[in-house]
């Protein structure tokens, strides 16, 4: 089995003490911490989602493999990162919607954003509306605001806020969403200025939206 398999099945397997080491030992054998993230650790997430379905495996699963996915990114995260943090291109105030506790994605788009040389504020997950607002607020040179959600149920929490946050007055940054159900024309149904599949997406996006 090759390492990259070796991570893949460590992070659908819950592996929680071995993934640091496996994704050491990848990056040792000269496997692109890119490829390491997309082809290892979300495609098995894709399939622990796809078991979760078929009722093969329950919550308790899924959050260990959701552990081991986030000590896998650890080690990752110095490799992911660009040394592009001496420019800054603004604040950028990210969060998951409330309802709604999964990070690993928001996670993910906020390294990549500070990495393209925003200064993130970074609002954890089951954010309420007027957090977002708030925050906003105490922080008028906000250049962007980047809204997450992995749940069907939670798509309308997500539009009643980039509603409330466009409807606010608040002026001066760009709204971006994404997330699993999220898609380019949900995105602009509820006003969004921007929107991106993935991480690496993301970091273009942020930086196409303030230019
Ligand atoms: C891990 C996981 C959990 C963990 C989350 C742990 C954590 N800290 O995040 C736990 C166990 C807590 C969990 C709970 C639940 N989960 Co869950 N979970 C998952 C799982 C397996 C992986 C998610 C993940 O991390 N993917 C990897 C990351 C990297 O991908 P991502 O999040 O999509 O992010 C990428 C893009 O979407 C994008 N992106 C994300 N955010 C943003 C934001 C912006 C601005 C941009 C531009 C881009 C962007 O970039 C990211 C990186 O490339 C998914 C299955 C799946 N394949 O997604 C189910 C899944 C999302 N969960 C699901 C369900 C049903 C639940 C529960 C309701 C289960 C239950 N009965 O309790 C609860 C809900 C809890 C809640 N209120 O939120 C369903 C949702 C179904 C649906 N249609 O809504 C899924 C799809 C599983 C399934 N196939 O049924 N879950």
């Amino acid at each position: 089995m090759s390492k990259l398999e070796e991570v893949f099945q460590a992070v659908e397997t819950g592996k929680v003490k071995i993934i640091a080491g496996l994704t050491e030992e990848a990056l040792a054998e000269g496997i692109d911490p890119l490829k390491i993230l997309n082809e290892g650790m979300i495609a098995a997430m894709g399939v622990v989602g796809a078991k979760f379905q078929r009722s093969e495996i329950f919550v308790p699963e899924m959050l260990v493999a959701a552990k081991t996915m986030k000590k896998g990114v650890e080690v990752l995260k110095p490799r992911l990162v660009s040394d592009g943090t001496d420019v800054s291109l603004g604040k950028c105030i990210i969060g998951t919607i409330h309802g709604d506790l999964h990070d690993i994605g928001k996670n993910l788009v906020t390294l990549m954003i500070e990495s393209a040389g925003f200064e993130v504020i970074d609002l954890g997950v089951d954010v309420p509306v007027v957090t977002f607002i708030d925050t906003i607020k105490a922080n008028p040179d906000t250049k962007l605001v980047a809204l997450s959600c992995l749940l069907t149920t939670t798509m309308a929490a997500m539009k009643e806020t980039a509603e409330a946050i466009k409807g606010s007055g608040l002026k001066g940054f760009k709204l971006i969403v994404g997330g699993a159900p999220v898609n380019k024309a949900f995105a602009e149904e509820i006003g969004a200025d921007g929107y991106s599949e993935d991480a690496a997406g993301a970091a273009l996006l942020a930086k196409k939206m303030v230019s």
